[in-house]
Formats: C-alpha cells, structure tokens, sequence
C-alpha cells in the first residue's frame, strides 16, 4: 500500500492514524517509494524539542533538483515545466519544457560555479518573477549553495539588513522589473543596499526591462553572456540530509525579520507530499499559484512541490489589476489553469470589482481553487466559491506558515468536506493540540485556544539563521515542549480547525476574550464596507475597548458618516454581541500592509493608543504613506 496519495475521506483517517502511531514508517515508505536518494537514511527522526533541535532522514545522501528535474527527463523531457506569463499580455508566454530547464538550471551552476560559489555559501536571490528566478533557486540548490530570495519589491535598507544578516558572498539581480504600469529600478535599489554590505562580492544582472544601470567594475557582470559561455553539463552536488537548502526572512510584521533556516530532504520530502495532496494533482495539470517566489508560498508550492511532482506551474510576473480587472481570470482561461491558488487580500480586492470582469471569462478548466496566507473571511469564501469556483470547485483554506515550510491545516479537496472559513483537518503527520492561558491541552470540541504542534513534522524550520536562542525562545518556550505557531485557533464540534488569527490580535474586552477576525468579518458584511482591521485600546473601564479603522466601498462614501457608524455598530452587536460593539471608528483610505498583504496591526494599535512616538520598523510596508492619513485623522 501506497501512502502517497489520499483518495477518500477513509483513506485519510487511515494514514493520518498510521502517521501519528508510527511516523517513522509513515514518513519512511513515502521517501523511499517516491524520491529518488543516492544514500538512504539511518534513523527517520530524531528530535529533542526543548532545545528546538530537529533532524529528518539523517545519513541520507540527495539532491533535491535531481529530483525536481533529472529523474522526470526520461519520461517528461517534452513536457511544460514552467509556464511564464509575462506582465504585459501582449508579449508571448514561454514554455520551459523540463529537457529545456535542465540544460538552463546546469548552466546556471556552473556560472554560479565559476564565480567563486561554493556549497554552504548564501546566494541573496532579488529578481522580478521571470523564468531566472526559478533557475537562479533551483542552480543554487544543485550545487548546495544556500539561497536566500529577497522580495523584489523590499527597499534597499531591507535588502541590506537581509543581505548582512547571512552574510550573503553573492546578488543576483536584475535591470529591473515590471509591475503593472510601472517599472522598478531593481539594480539601482541594489547598487543602494550594497553600499552597506562588506560581504557581497560579485552581482550577477539579468536583463529584462533593458533600463540603464551602473555597473561596478569587479563586482558587476551581465548574466546572460556568462550563461551563453557556460557549458550545460553539471553534476549536482551531494547533499546531506540536514544540508541547508534555504534562508527565508519572515515577513516582519513584528520585530526584526527571522531568517528562517529549511533543510534539505525533510523539505523536499513534505513539500512534494503536500503539493501532491492538496491540489489533487494529475499528470496533465496546469497548476497556477499567484504568490511571489520572494515568499514561503512561492519557494514550496510554485517551485519545488510542482517540480517534484513532474507537473505544469505557472510563472505569473504580473498583478491582478493589469491591465485590468479580469487578468486573473484571462490567465486560467489562456492556459487551461486545473488548479488556482491565491490570498484572500487578492480575493477581496477582486471582489470589490464588478462581477462582469471574473463572469465573462471561460473558467471551465478549473477543478479546484485555494486559499492561504491570511484567515478568509465568509464573505470572501462565498464571493470565490460562487464567482471563480462556479459552486463545482472545492477550496482548500490551506493555513501554515513560513517556518511550517509545507501546507499543515487544509481540507484534501474532493475527500474532506469543506466548511467556509475552516482550514478544517491536519494532514498526515501534523498533530495540532490547543492550549490555554494555564499551558494546558484543552481536550475536546468546540473550544478555542493558542495553537501548537506536539511532534515534529519533516519541514519544520530548524533554526534562525545565527540566532538558535531566538529560535527556541519564539517558538518552544511559550508552551514546553511544543511548537508554537503564534496563531490562535478554534476547534468546531467535529474537530475542524478555524484559525482565528494571530493570538496577539486577540483583545481582552471587559474580561471578554474577543478575536479581531470574526469581528472585522461581521464589519465586512456591511454592504458598504470593504475592508477593516480592528485592534485594542486602552480604556478605564473595560480594561481595552475596540478602535475600528474601515475602507468603505463606493456606495458608502457618499452616506452620512454617523449613520454608518451607527449601522456597522449595530451590524456587529447582531453577528457578535453588543461586547464587540467598537468605540471608535475611524473610516480610512487604505490599511497599512506588509508586502505579502498582512496588515500591520503594531502600528493601527499605536494610533489608536495615542502613541505616534515610534513606529518601529516599517521598511516592509507597501503603503507607508498611508500611516500619515490614519494618524492625522485619528478619532481622539
Ligand atoms: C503561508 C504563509 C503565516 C501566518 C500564519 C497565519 C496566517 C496563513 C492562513 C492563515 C488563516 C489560513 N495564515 N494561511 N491564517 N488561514 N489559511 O502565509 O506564511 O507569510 O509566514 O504567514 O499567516 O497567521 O501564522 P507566512
């Protein structure tokens, strides 16, 4: 028997009881039946969860891009490997076949390679998404070097601080990058965030948007005459198990960003699983997730889990809103998209749109549709269900986390029934508790607690990057012995899971326990809201009282102001209680947002608090310039 693949909801309770009674079998059998290893492991796992030290298939020698690409020639060499989607529509998508990828990721090695690039070095990787990001990712992990892929979308000062805290020897960059109607000036942001950086050596430049840059004598090289140069034949380096693979930075919306440390084949093992599972893939899929590569989401589920799968990913360089409204859905009809994967901020903002744009395209391709990265609310997940999924395709609300590396809540579509707003049931191998205020488990359903994780799962991060104490106090201090994902969660009476959101937006009103999700939820259902974020603030009586910051939608902006107040107060004492009643509430142009479009609650807290006096970092921000509107309009 397989353990691969789960193919009904019996099957599932199956696996996942094998996977919690012998995790070592469990794992084990999948390694071997589906990757390809040039050494097998001696233990499966070994672990000591107070120190926070974790190791998976020990002794196991392997390369992870032996097994996104060499071992699928033979079979898939013609097939589309990647599928690039250009900004503009109207210049030609490209098809990389898999024989194509290969010649392209060794000659990339060996460039790396002849510059000086060695197995255990860190590579800062900040490109557009064109097809070198995924090559400069996948030659890196063939000769062993670490990559650490820096959004190109964060400032220079961010780039910086990235590049120095893992001592980067190498950039590799760009002319610059399309978005939209704009166009980033990628290499100049770099020649900035250099300036502070001792360690960087050479930047390699691709071309794409052919702008005028400076380039450094000795440090500066073009990439693609080095690739013309560079021969395609390329052995791949040998790997360790625990070699690391990757440094990814969190997306910071508290304190300094972590740089969360993935290793070799525990990833590669999960995320080929997961990918295989979650989307339900099939030979012939064309699978699309819209997230950058400078996130978690993009390294695992438009890289890696679809190379290691043999599958079609999409490599979309552009937004949503270019050229306009309808281009989500312009793409899955061009490319015949099986599987489409995006964040509830894009859905949203998709939503606010007139339904013709998503209504007159051909979405018929579609078998499934996902979610991650922030709670769905019910609104959204009704809009998605109806609008995209056409009531036929399921979705799966998949919740995990940078430092999870892989998918760990989520519905498997087509044998777990789905429940709008829930990421419903963990999948094989993760074992979810809740806990309260005391450090107790709390047993049973329908209860609502801080989520943790008891037992290892094989991609879980291993460390922060030079600073394990940080790893270990963020993550197994707070409950001992367990990990702490940080996020709150509730337990329905059939043991789906609700992430409720991270337990630091939880506000203690009049001794009330009251999540912010389902109160901007209930907001959002106001027929003139479009968006909100609720925090807490300090108040005599009840201990902290509710300060609403709202984006109206058009209808709305027109009505008198004090009505509305009235009507969404009203609006959430029906849907929640007269306790979640807000005091104050402030109607604004925009919400301040991390790039990977979490807002940024420290700072909504502090101009609610009163206190504009630091806002600590927010070098992360999309949208800085809002956080002047809000505090100069702040509701006193
Ligand atoms: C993959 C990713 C992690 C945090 C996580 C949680 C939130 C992600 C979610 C979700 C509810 C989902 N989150 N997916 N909350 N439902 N389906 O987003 O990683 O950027 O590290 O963010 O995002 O709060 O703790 P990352």
């Amino acid at each position: 028997m397989s353990y691969y693949k789960i193919e009904n909801l019996e099957q599932y309770f199956k696996h996942y009881n094998k996977s919690i009674r012998e995790p070592r079998k469990f794992w084990g059998k999948i390694a071997e039946e589906n990757f390809t290893w040039y050494q097998q492991w001696d233990k499966v796992v070994e672990f000591n969860m107070a120190e926070a030290d974790i190791k998976w298939f020990m002794g196991a020698k392997v390369n992870i891009v032996k097994n996104c690409i060499d071992r699928h020639l033979a079979r898939r060499g013609n097939k589309t490997a990647i599928i690039f989607e250009p900004n503009d529509p109207k210049e030609q998508a490209q098809h990389i076949t898999y024989a194509e990828l290969h010649q392209r990721v060794c000659k990339m090695a060996n460039v790396l390679r002849d510059q000086g690039v060695e197995k255990g070095d860190r590579v800062c990787i900040y490109l557009p998404m064109i097809p070198e990001l995924a090559i400069s990712v996948l030659a890196c992990a063939r000769i062993g070097a670490i990559h650490s892929v820096v959004f190109a979308g964060f400032s220079a000062s961010a780039v910086a601080t990235r590049v120095n805290d893992s001592d980067c020897k190498m950039v590799v960059t760009a002319d610059g990058g399309y978005r939209g109607n704009k166009t980033i000036d990628l290499k100049g942001i770099i020649d900035e965030a250099l300036q502070n950086c001792p360690s960087v050596k050479k930047v390699l430049v691709a071309k794409r948007t052919n702008t005028a840059v400076n380039m450094q004598e000795g440090r500066d090289q073009w990439l693609q005459p080095l690739l013309d140069e560079a021969s395609d034949n390329n052995v791949a380096e040998i790997m360790d198990a625990e070699d690391p693979l990757f440094i990814l930075y969190t997306s910071g919306s508290t304190g300094k960003p972590k740089g969360m440390l993935h290793t070799t084949a525990g990833y590669m093992v999960y995320i080929g699983y997961t990918f295989k599972n979650i989307f339900n893939h099939e030979e012939n899929d064309v699978f699309w997730c819209t997230a950058d590569i400078g996130w978690i989401t993009g390294h695992s589920y438009i890289v890696y889990g679809p190379l290691l799968n043999g599958a079609t990913t999409v490599l979309f360089e552009g937004i949503p809103s270019y050229p306009d409204f309808g281009r989500f859905w312009d793409v899955i009809d061009k490319h015949k998209v099986t599987q489409f994967y995006t964040a509830p901020t894009a859905i949203r903002a998709l939503a606010k749109e007139n339904t013709s744009w998503v209504d007159h395209h051909d979405l018929s391709s579609l078998r499934l549709i996902g979610s991650v990265g922030e709670p769905i609310n019910e609104e959204a997940w009704h809009w998605y269900n109806d609008h995209v999924g056409k009531k036929k395709c399921p979705i799966v609300d998949t919740w995990w986390q940078t430092e999870t590396g892989g998918v760990m809540i989520s519905p498997i579509p087509f044998v777990t029934p789905t429940k709008p707003t829930y990421a419903t049931l963990p999948l094989p191998g993760i074992q979810p508790v809740l806990m309260d205020e005391t450090r107790t488990e709390i047993e049973g359903n329908q209860v609502v607690g801080s989520l943790c994780i008891k037992f290892p799962w094989p991609s879980i991060a291993r460390t922060i990057w030079g600073d394990h104490q940080r790893y270990k106090d963020t993550y197994f201090s707070t409950f001992p012995g367990k990990y702490f994902t940080g996020d709150g969660a509730l337990r329905d009476e059939v043991g789906y899971y609700r992430i409720t959101g991270r337990v630091d937006d939880v506000v203690i009103v009049s001794g009330h326990n009251l999540g912010t999700a389902p109160i901007e939820d209930a907001i959002n259902e106001h027929p003139a809201v479009a968006e909100s974020a609720i925090v807490g603030f300090p108040h005599d009586i009840k201990g902290n009282a509710l300060y609403g910051f709202i984006i109206l939608k058009e209808y709305g902006e027109s009505r008198d102001r004090d009505n509305l107040r009235n009507e969404i107060n009203q609006h959430v004492s029906s849907h929640i209680g007269a306790i979640a009643k807000l005091d104050k509430i402030q109607f604004v142009s925009g919400l301040p947002k991390t790039r990977s479009g979490k807002i940024m609650r420290r700072i909504l807290r502090k101009i609610a608090e009163g206190d504009f006096s630091n806002f600590g970092d927010t070098s992360t921000l999309l949208n800085p310039e809002i956080v002047e509107e809000i505090k100069n309009e702040r509701v006193g």
